[in-house]
């Protein structure tokens, strides 16, 4: 299982690097982009574009891309974050890529991996993320509250993900930013946007909302605006073509 797993390999980086040495990277003591504000900032898209190169359901997307050229034209493009994925062994991530991707771009950037103890937080900011991701059906209550307290102590933004009406039911907390609707079942892997459709009434209207995966048009951007989604995390899309910054550019024109 995934959570035992990165239990892990969070024991293995704590064995090398203590928090203490996080805390005395540069990137650990700068101003952090406040997701809530570049989402609803009227220059941006409320796009968080992903940099994927492997999934676990699409084996490799794109493996012939670097990370700058493609978080750059995302950036350009109007992306009002930037998703960057740093586990390795699923996605063929790193938190190399994450730091990269941080020393080219001035906007909001999500450390996309799972979240399993409050170490990956702190290392979260050390390498240079705004944003983290808390997965509902990861974790329990008192541990979402607890990671979700201790990001915003650091100043970052928390994405939580959801995907059905009962993990919405025991996750919300105040220390949340955003919540976001997988429209994927981590499970099956099926994908269907009515998860979002169908999310999108009950999620109370304090949160800020965006919808997750499998969204590849804009017809389907706008059917999700009208139901009260205020950002689209987009991966796959942009990434299976050989410039996903121009995918993105002629997605939004
Ligand atoms: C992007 P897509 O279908 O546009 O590539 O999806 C993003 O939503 C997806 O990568 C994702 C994800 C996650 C990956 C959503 N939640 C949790 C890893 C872990």
């Amino acid at each position: 299982k995934i959570v035992l797993r990165k239990k892990e390999e969070v024991a293995a980086c704590k064995a090398q690097t203590s928090t203490a040495d996080l805390e005395k990277k540069a990137a650990f003591s700068r101003e952090t982009y406040s997701l809530k504000d570049f989402l609803t900032h009227p220059e941006r898209t409320g796009i968080i574009a992903e940099f994927k190169r492997k999934s676990p359901s699409k084996g490799i997307i794109n493996n012939q891309v670097t990370v700058e050229e493609v978080t750059m034209g995302y950036n350009q493009a109007g992306a009002s974050a930037l998703s960057v994925l740093t586990d390795r062994d699923f996605f063929m991530g790193h938190d190399d890529d994450l730091m990269a991707a941080r020393a080219v771009n001035n906007i909001p950037i999500l450390r996309k991996d799972f979240m399993v103890d409050e170490y990956q937080i702190i290392e979260a900011k050390a390498i240079g993320a705004d944003i983290i991701l808390l997965i509902a059906a990861c974790l329990t209550k008192e541990e979402l509250t607890a990671f979700a307290k201790l990001a915003k102590s650091l100043g970052l933004s928390t994405l939580l993900e959801v995907h059905s009406q009962e993990e919405l039911d025991f996750s919300l907390n105040p220390f949340i930013d955003v919540v976001g609707v997988n429209n994927r079942n981590l499970k099956d892997f099926t994908v269907s946007i009515d998860t979002s459709l169908q999310l999108a009434q009950t999620i109370p209207s304090e949160f800020l909302k965006i919808s997750e995966s499998a969204i590849d048009s804009p017809e389907t951007i706008k059917i999700l605006k009208k139901a009260g989604f205020n950002g689209f995390l987009i991966g796959e899309n942009f990434m299976k073509t050989a410039n996903p910054g121009k995918a993105m550019q002629d997605f939004v024109h």
